[in-house]
């Protein structure tokens, strides 16, 4: 082969890797084992651009491990349930499924050609009823422990796609699918009660912490958001317009500022307010709440937001003084984190004061910070000072005032210590067809009965296509008539099926363990195979799945471990977030028009250029610009480096110590430098390191002793070792033209000759009476003769000593210092 012909050399070494099951995982290799995992895709449409450099950059890790002699599991599969598929449906009046395997198979072929060194035999789809059943398992064991409930609750809704969303799947108040103006709408929905594991999920990123990005894990600390404080309770005054109510409970992180409470704030949308209300206020609280459409909760609290709010004609009882303070209703108050409900403390919270402002409310300093006062400045004092107007812990610092507070409140029996969390219960219910339905029967004798184990699958019914899955604002499993009518298992009467299905979410929150056994219908995984794998030691993915994909997986591993399947409780050893690919410095999008396609890129330029072009581009957390790049400058590479296995003549085996020291030292160093590039995941450099041993091959090809040198033999061979961690189609076709043998991807790691990396030489100072003068470089073992012999014979200092009136005296430090003394 004399011509660098991409596309032959994809056609010969694809059906090779297949045939010789080059990337296989084997259970009985008792080598050390590392599990490599790139987040599965999601099969809409064909692979794109972002999928290319995912999937390249997490290839490098798979295929290092492998180089370094370890049992490498690497495995691919789809996240195969999702709306898409349902859309596509209702529009071609065709069935989900069909959409999402013909996908599939189309992304598949792609990953082939693109030469993933994935482990093919354990590929998983989530919607496979073979996948799903242990979803549906899973469920139940979470329903036997009482961590998945149902509950009535308002949810956001989106009245277009007629389905439930998520907090996070609601953007500026509006549908981040379709932009449809969110509204909020009552139903019973199935929950995990992911709250029952937050000060795990917690305290337990210690574990991941330098190992995971730093951002990722601050945003799931945020996301968690646990506050420590006090809930302190009021009692409210009787109404002679108004129902006597219960004491309201609000919780609160500042204890210490209670003296500075001037009024009270419920939510306006809370069933609370309702309850607080008299009659003579309750139309302008009807009216208030009607405006409030659907802001988001980001909104509702935002410095910039006017603060508006109804008075509710109640007064709560200052629990230490008495004092009859105003209860408000307003929307800076969340209806779901705490109580639903604050004690107004304008002079230190910023909120509280821009309402007391708004309303004309007092402002009452209880804290001195040595700030200016917040009636007059407009600022709340928020921070560190020292407690006054507050007869119980006067002149104490803030925590210690803190603490007082606390004793306080506990004393009189109106408060305790508090821990609150801004993680919510998890809802994972969805009014659509293409998820996996949840095994739970209702019987009206029994109540919720779950669908016996050996009953499971419960299959979705396939006669529902188009127009009869559209949603109709109950899932459209529901007019599946047959399917939803059955026996209860508990006592053979009529039942009928829950006809909801979960949210994706859940499949995707153990994928990672039933890849170790993807095909066993006699477990949900092989709990051996888990001990020898899990938990995965590098997981690459998207920064937008910081939050919820990684949260819920951690989440699914502490209650698995808990069931006793697994003595690990993190999945995720080390986590990578590669960047986006952006063409002209923006994400690429359809309305954008610079969309790039990838097909024709690998046509263009073939795989392994493409695949250099996105690890080269940048360090992998880095965006990549297309625009800036040079897939044909990679190509170019690529053929040159090639091309060096064409030209090399020496045998195979011959002993590169007997070839040019110079080459050898270039390519140990490269050696060892790639290995903590790999390391470090810098990638990027890693290529850049690799086109200077190219170069460094190529001149000595041309200028030192030829083709024929074994050090150029070694050096190329190293080339096409590391290259393999890039662009395998390449660096297998230079092995092989090199006569080595089997697949480069199963060769084994160079091993650094450290004899190679000491520098050999050392710089020599020469000093005329102490005055530096010249240098020069010497062998570091170089004697004190020849190095004084040498020092003498250079023009500079025989100038100087001619000057100086002749040597008197040498002084020699051999191997760094000359010192000729004159005159
Ligand atoms: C009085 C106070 C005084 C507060 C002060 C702060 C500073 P984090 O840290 O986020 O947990 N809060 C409580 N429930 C709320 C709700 N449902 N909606 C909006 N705000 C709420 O915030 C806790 C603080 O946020 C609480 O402490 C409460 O205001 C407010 F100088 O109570 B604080
Ligand atoms: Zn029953």
């Amino acid at each position: 082969h004399d011509q660098y012909d991409v596309a032959a050399i994809e056609a010969r070494w694809l059906p090779y890797w297949e045939q010789e099951g080059t990337f296989v995982a084997a259970e009985d290799d008792e080598r050390e084992r590392k599990y490599v995992l790139d987040m599965f895709p999601y099969p809409s449409g064909d692979l794109h651009m972002g999928h290319a450099e995912a999937f390249a950059i997490g290839d490098v890790p798979a295929r290092y491990a492998r180089l370094r002699g370890y049992n490498v599991l690497h495995p691919i599969g789809w996240d195969s349930f999702g709306l898409p598929a349902e859309n596509a449906a209702i529009k071609n009046d065709a069935h989900p499924a069909e959409w999402t395997y013909r996908n599939i198979d189309t992304q598949a072929a792609s990953f082939k050609r693109y030469a993933i060194s994935a482990d093919w035999t354990r590929r998983l789809h989530t919607s496979d009823e073979a996948y799903y059943r242990w979803t549906q398992w899973l469920f139940l064991q979470f329903h036997q422990r009482g961590l998945a409930y149902r509950k009535d609750s308002p949810v956001n809704w989106c009245p277009k796609d007629q389905t439930v969303l998520a907090n996070e799947q609601v953007v500026d108040g509006a549908c981040e699918r379709c932009g449809t103006e969110v509204t909020k709408k009552s139903l019973n929905q199935w929950y995990f009660a992911i709250t029952e594991y937050a000060d795990r999920l917690l305290d337990d990123m210690e574990q991941l912490s330098g190992r995971w990005p730093e951002r990722v894990l601050a945003m799931q600390r945020n996301w968690i958001g646990r506050s420590t404080g006090a809930s302190v309770r009021y009692t409210i005054e009787p109404a002679a317009d108004g129902a006597d109510v219960e004491p309201v409970e609000v919780f609160t992180t500042r204890p210490d500022t209670l003296y500075g409470v001037t009024f009270m704030v419920v939510a306006a949308d809370a069933e609370l307010a309702e309850q607080l209300v008299t009659d003579e206020h309750r139309a302008a609280l009807q009216t208030y709440r009607e405006q409030l459409g659907s802001v988001s909760d980001i909104e509702r609290q935002s410095a910039e937001r006017e603060r508006t709010g109804v008075f509710l004609g109640r007064y709560a009882v200052h629990p230490l003084t008495g004092e009859k303070l105003p209860v408000w209703a307003s929307d800076y108050v969340l209806a779901d984190y705490g109580t639903g409900a604050v004690m107004g403390v304008p002079a230190h919270d910023q909120r509280d004061l821009e309402f007391a402002r708004a309303m004309g409310l007092d402002v009452r300093v209880v804290v001195d910070t040595g700030e200016d006062d917040p009636a007059e400045t407009g600022v709340a004092t928020a921070g560190e000072g020292t407690a006054i107007n507050s007869p119980a812990w006067e002149g104490e610092d803030k925590a210690a005032a803190i603490e007082r507070a606390v004793e306080v409140l506990a004393e009189q029996s109106v408060g305790e210590a508090t821990v609150n969390y801004r993680l919510r219960d998890w809802l994972l219910s969805r009014q659509r067809f293409w998820g996996a339905p949840i095994p739970i029967v209702h019987c009206a004798a029994c109540g919720e009965v779950p669908v016996p184990e050996d009953q499971l699958p419960v299959r979705l019914p396939d006669d529902l296509r188009g127009e009869q899955l559209s949603p109709k604002g109950r899932s459209p499993l529901a007019a599946a008539e047959s399917w939803v009518h059955t026996t209860c298992p508990s006592c053979g009467g009529a039942a009928e099926r829950d006809t909801d299905t979960m949210d994706t979410f859940v499949d995707s929150s153990w994928y990672f363990l039933r890849f170790l056994s993807p095909n066993d219908d006699s477990q949900v995984f092989d709990v051996e195979a888990a001990k020898r794998w899990m938990p995965v030691d590098q997981y690459v993915g998207g920064v937008e799945h910081a939050i919820l994909h990684l949260l819920y997986a951690r989440f699914f591993t502490k209650v698995i471990h808990d069931l006793g399947l697994i003595d690990f409780d993190e999945p995720f050893s080390a986590l990578m977030n590669q960047g986006q690919v952006l063409n002209g410095g923006k994400a690429m999008s359809k309305s954008l028009g610079n969309g790039v396609d990838l097909g024709e890129q690998l046509d263009a330029y073939g795989v392994d250029a493409v695949r250099l072009t996105m690890v080269f581009a940048s360090p992998p957390e880095d965006d990549v610009d297309w625009a800036d790049v040079s897939p044909s400058g990679s190509a170019k590479f690529l053929a040159r480096a090639w091309r060096l296995a064409q030209d090399v003549t020496s045998a195979v085996g011959a002993d590169p110590a007997e070839g040019a020291a110079g080459l050898r030292a270039t390519t140990h160093r490269t050696v060892a430098e790639v290995e903590q590039l790999v390391e470090a995941q810098k990638f990027n450099v890693v290529v850049a390191r690799l086109m200077e041993l190219v170069n460094a091959i190529r001149k000595e090809i041309d200028a030192g002793a030829g083709a024929g040198d074994p050090a150029v033999r070694e050096a190329t061979e190293i080339t096409a070792q590391i290259l393999s961690l890039v662009s395998p189609y390449t660096a297998e076709d230079m092995w092989a033209a090199l006569g080595r043998e089997p697949s480069v991807a199963n060769s084994s790691w160079p091993v650094v000759e450290e004899t190679l990396l000491v520098d050999d030489t050392v710089t020599a100072v020469v000093q005329v009476k102490g005055k530096l003068r010249d240098k020069l470089e010497v062998p570091a073992d170089i004697s004190a003769e020849d190095l004084e012999a040498k020092a003498l014979a250079l023009p500079k200092i025989q100038k100087y000593v001619d000057e100086g009136g002749g040597v008197r005296k040498v002084i020699v430090r051999e191997p760094k210092l000359v010192n000729v003394v004159t005159g």
